[in-house]
């Protein structure tokens, strides 16, 4: 990687009053979680995750999908933020108020690095939620608790039967409304907006990074491969997250 090239990212970071960083899977390759792209090897390889992440998927198999997601939890729960995690973190530490991380990602690896301004777009892996509405509380009675299921795969409310899913945001279920217009916010007035590991392929979080650019923001992509977003990057560092955060947002001058 040309060092000029990192050390001219660098300026553009040391002068912006504002940086978004909008983060996919590829920010926790190197801590052991694979990306979307990659999830599918070993047991999951004849599965289309599209169809495993969706309400119509979890409808059909509800057993398939929830033990999909316990193997995921627990590679989440063994997993350590890398070095372009605690990068960010020590960032936004040195700097408050200057860095947000906006995250596609459903594991806790921003937070357990100590990252504060974290927008979640696509939910939390870790968190249970039911997947109809509790019967109980339409029925005038308080809302059970998901840890109340009976277990099972996927656990089931002892009293309606009420199934738990996973807190994440499925194919064709809505991004949270808070989220996403806080997301778009950080985009149009950031002066840098850092991409890193993500195929930008899906949407809408992958449009933050055009609002960014329509916005006038300098557009730097961290990624070992092409994305969808190349075209709006004014520069394109190819390497890996836990490689290149460092260097770009280190405070002291990079050793020549
Ligand atoms: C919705 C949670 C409507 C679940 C996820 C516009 C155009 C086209 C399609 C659409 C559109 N608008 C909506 C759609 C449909 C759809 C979509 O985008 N489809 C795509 C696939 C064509 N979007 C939706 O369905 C969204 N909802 O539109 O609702 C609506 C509106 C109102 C009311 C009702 C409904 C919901 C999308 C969210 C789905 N949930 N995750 C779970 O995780 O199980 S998405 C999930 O997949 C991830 O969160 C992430 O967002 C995505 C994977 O993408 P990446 O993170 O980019 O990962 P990927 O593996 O693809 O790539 C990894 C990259 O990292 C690679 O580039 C690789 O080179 C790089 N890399 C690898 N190693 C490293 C690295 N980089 C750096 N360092 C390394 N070491």
């Amino acid at each position: 990687m040309a060092q000029e090239a990192i050390e001219e990212v660098r300026g553009w970071l040391a002068e912006a009053p504002h940086i978004a960083v909008l983060t996919g899977a590829g920010m926790s390759a190197e801590s052991g979680i694979a990306t979307f792209r990659d999830a599918l090897t070993g047991l999951w390889a004849r599965f289309d995750p599209q169809r495993l992440a969706s309400p119509e998927g979890f409808a059909a198999d509800p057993a398939l999908v929830w033990d999909w997601y316990a193997s995921r939890r627990a590679g989440v729960m063994a997993a350590k933020p890398n070095a372009g995690h605690r990068a960010l973190a020590d960032f936004e530490r040195r700097h408050p108020g200057r860095l947000h991380v906006v995250t596609q990602n459903v594991d806790d690896l921003h937070q357990r690095a100590g990252s504060e301004n974290v927008i979640r777009l696509h939910g939390d892996i870790l968190e249970d939620r039911w997947f109809d509405a509790c019967r109980r509380h339409a029925r005038g009675g308080n809302v059970c608790d998901p840890s109340w299921a009976e277990p099972g795969s996927p656990p089931a409310c002892a009293d309606c039967g009420n199934r738990v899913r996973p807190g994440v945001v499925w194919f064709g279920e809505a991004l949270p409304v808070a989220a996403l217009e806080a997301a778009e916010q950080l985009a149009r007035r950031c002066a840098v907006m850092l991409v890193i590991g993500t195929s930008g392929a899906v949407h809408p979080a992958a449009g933050l990074a055009y609002t960014a650019r329509r916005a006038g923001a300098k557009v730097v992509i961290v990624n070992p491969q092409l994305s969808e977003l190349d075209p709006l990057a004014l520069r394109r560092l190819q390497g890996t997250a836990a490689a290149l955060l460092p260097l770009l947002l280190a405070e002291e001058p990079l050793a020549a």
